[in-house]
C-alpha cells in the first residue's frame, strides 16, 4: 500500500518591514485553509517567514534586532497557527528567528520547527550553512548579515518519524551543499523540507545572478535524486523592500523531477500528493548507499592536505 503525504508550499510574497505578526500570520493561516481545504496534510512556510529578511539591514542596537526574534514557540502572535493547525488536522514546517535561554546566556538562531496535525511541535532544526558576512560591507546595495545576527545551528539535521515517514529539514543556503541532503540521506530521510529567501542578485558574485532559479532547482533536484527523497522547497518571494527575491517554490519527487511549482511573485499554493514509497527503489537500486557508497576509498588524504592552487 502506497504512502501518501498531500503537501502545501505555501510561497509568501514579500513581508514589508514594518507588518505587523498578526498581519503576517493571518497570511499565513489563509494558506493553511487553503491547504487543508484541498486535503493538505502538512503545509511547508519559507524561512523566517513571520517578519522581513530583516539580514538585509546593518543594525547596531541589539533591541532592534531582537524585535525580529521570537522568544517563545508559540508565542501569543503565532499561537493561533497551532490552534488553527489543531483543528484542521493539517501539519506545518515554519521557519522563524530564535531567541533562546541556553547554556546559561541569550542565543540567537534561524530556525524552523515542524508540527504535527495535533499542533505539537515534533522536530527542530537551527540552519548551520549561514551565508553571508558579519561586519557591516557599506558597498553592497543591501546587507546579508546572517553571520552577524545568528549562531551555527546545533541540532545537526535531524529526521523523524512523522506524518507516516521520515521527514528531515533544513534551512535555505542549507540547500546548496550536498551534505546536508547526504546527512539525512543516510538517516533514510523520504521527505526534506525547506524554506528560503533568495535574492536574485548576489553582491560578491553579480555574474551568477542571471542563474539564481536554475542553481535553485539544480540543487534542490540533485539532493533528491541523489538521495531517493522527495524535496519540499518553499520561497519568500517579490520585490521586498526593494530587494527582488525569486520565488519557484517547488515539490520535487525522488526522481529528481518537478511535480507542483509556484507560478507568481505572491503568496501561492503548491500542492502535490506525495507517494513516500517512490523513493524505495532509488534507495534499493542506484542509491543503495550500504552496496555501493566506498567512504573508504574517497581519499580523505586530500582532506588533511587541503585545496590545490589552480
Ligand atoms: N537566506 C539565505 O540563506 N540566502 C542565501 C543567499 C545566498 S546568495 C547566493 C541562499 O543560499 O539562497
Amino acid at each position: 500500500m502506497s504512502r501518501i503525504l498531500t503537501v502545501g508550499a505555501a510561497q509568501l510574497g514579500p513581508i514589508a518591514r514594518d507588518e505587523t505578526r498578526a498581519a503576517v500570520v493571518e497570511r499565513l493561516l489563509h494558506l493553511m485553509r487553503a491547504a487543508a481545504s484541498h486535503g493538505c496534510n502538512l503545509v511547508v512556510y519559507p524561512e523566517l517567514a513571520l517578519t522581513t529578511f530583516f539580514p538585509r539591514w546593518y543594525f547596531e542596537d541589539q533591541a532592534g534586532i531582537d524585535a525580529f526574534f521570537e522568544r517563545e514557540m508559540p508565542g501569543p502572535a503565532t499561537q493561533p497557527l497551532f490552534d488553527t493547525a489543531r483543528e484542521l488536522g493539517i501539519g506545518f514546517y515554519l521557519g522563524y528567528a530564535e531567541l533562546a535561554a541556553e547554556d546559561g546566556r541569550t542565543r540567537r538562531f534561524n530556525t524552523s520547527i515542524l508540527v504535527d496535525g495535533s499542533g505539537t511541535i515534533v522536530s527542530r532544526y537551527r540552519k548551520i550553512h549561514l551565508p553571508g558576512h558579519d561586519s557591516h560591507e557599506p558597498w553592497r546595495r543591501f546587507q546579508h548579515l546572517e553571520k552577524r545576527y545568528f549562531e551555527v545551528g546545533n541540532l545537526g539535521f535531524p529526521v523523524v518519524r512523522a506524518f507516516g515517514g521520515l521527514i528531515g529539514m533544513c534551512i535555505c543556503n542549507d540547500r546548496r551543499w550536498p551534505e546536508t541532503y547526504r546527512i539525512m540521506g543516510l538517516q533514510g530521510v523520504e521527505m526534506v523540507l525547506l524554506g528560503y529567501n533568495t535574492p536574485v542578485h548576489n553582491p560578491p558574485a553579480p555574474e551568477h545572478d542571471a542563474l539564481s532559479n536554475f542553481h535553485n532547482q539544480l540543487v534542490m533536484q540533485a539532493g533528491a535524486y541523489q538521495n531517493g527523497t522527495w524535496v519540499v522547497g518553499v520561497a519568500k518571494a517579490g520585490n521586498e523592500e526593494g530587494v527582488e527575491q525569486i520565488g519557484n517554490s517547488s515539490v520535487i519527487a525522488p526522481s529528481g523531477e518537478i511535480v507542483a511549482t509556484c507560478t507568481t511573485q505572491g503568496d501561492e499554493l503548491a500542492i502535490a500528493r506525495c507517494d513516500l514509497d517512490l523513493g524505495r527503489s532509488y534507495k534499493t537500486s542506484v542509491f543503495d548507499f550500504a552496496r555501493h557508497r566506498q567512504i573508504e576509498h574517497y581519499g580523505m588524504i586530500v582532506e588533511r592536505r587541503g585545496a590545490l592552487e589552480p
